[in-house]
């Protein structure tokens, strides 16, 4: 048995005890001596001392709070150190073969530029002997008709428009292939040289002394005061300083 069942049954029997004790010796209103003067109860005693604490009890059910909600995740932690170099892997088998290499792509695209570059070299050199068949080649310099006749500047702005000059002889033979050119129907053709800046000055058009020139005689007169460029003769191939606003034949150098 249980050591409290013990003590509660222990209890009890006692308590029964004492009622079947009071109940034996309950005294009868009616039956009491005539000696004895019955007097009002006692008051109740205190309460006794508390008892001595009972047994440990079992253990409760578990409680059936509400789970909180979970919280955020902590801060990184530091990186870890270096791990160390693996060891090498066997090598693998040759892959099969690739696409074309850049270089030899790089190579075709030459090869069909240069044969382009060839295409277009032999069709500019046949423009250009068309062209020089019309023109006039001495050295580096070929000379071009217009076959245009206009005033000395609107002669420049022509050439200088063709990525040429207005055609400037400096020297005999240069000075001959001009006047070739101006043989074939023009009465006179303009020269780029001019003394617009100084009266009597002539000069080229970058403002350079003549190193050359082919005067006819009595040439430079400044006929009228106002003779400021100058033309060759086709005839003779002189110069002659004439009217900048008359129109003469254009003839450019390249
Ligand atoms: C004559 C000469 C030249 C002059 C021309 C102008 O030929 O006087 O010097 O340039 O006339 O037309
Ligand atoms: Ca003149």
């Amino acid at each position: 048995m249980h050591l409290l069942q013990l003590f509660t049954a222990l209890v009890l029997g006692t308590s029964l005890g004492c009622a079947a004790a009071s109940e034996e010796f309950r005294p009868e209103a009616n039956t009491c001596p005539q000696v004895i003067t019955c007097g009002n109860p006692g008051l109740n005693g205190l309460p006794g001392r508390d008892g001595r604490d009972g047994a440990k009890g079992e253990k409760g059910d578990q409680g059936v709070g509400v789970r909180g909600q979970q919280g955020f995740p902590g801060k990184a932690g530091p990186p870890g150190p270096v791990g160390e170099r693996g060891e090498a892997g066997v090598q693998g088998q040759k892959g099969e073969k690739g696409e074309t290499p850049a270089t030899d792509i790089f190579q075709q695209q030459i090869y069909a530029l240069e044969s382009r570059f060839q295409e277009l070299h032999d069709e500019c050199n046949n423009y250009k002997q068309a062209v020089l068949l019309q023109g006039m080649t001495v050295g580096q310099k070929t000379f071009i008709s217009t076959h245009q006749h206009d005033t000395f500047a609107n002669g420049r702005a022509r050439c200088a428009k063709a990525g040429a000059a207005l055609a400037c002889p400096m020297n005999a033979d240069e000075n001959a292939a001009v006047q070739e050119l101006a043989k074939r129907g023009a009465k006179f053709a303009f020269l780029n040289v001019n003394d617009l800046q100084t009266e009597g000055l002539f000069v080229y058009e970058n403002g350079k002394a003549l190193g050359y020139t082919n005067w006819k005689k009595g040439e430079p007169n400044n006929y009228g005061g106002n003779e400021d460029c100058v033309v060759i003769i086709p005839e003779n191939a002189q110069w002659n300083d004439f009217n900048c606003e008359q129109r003469g034949l254009i003839i450019c150098e390249f």
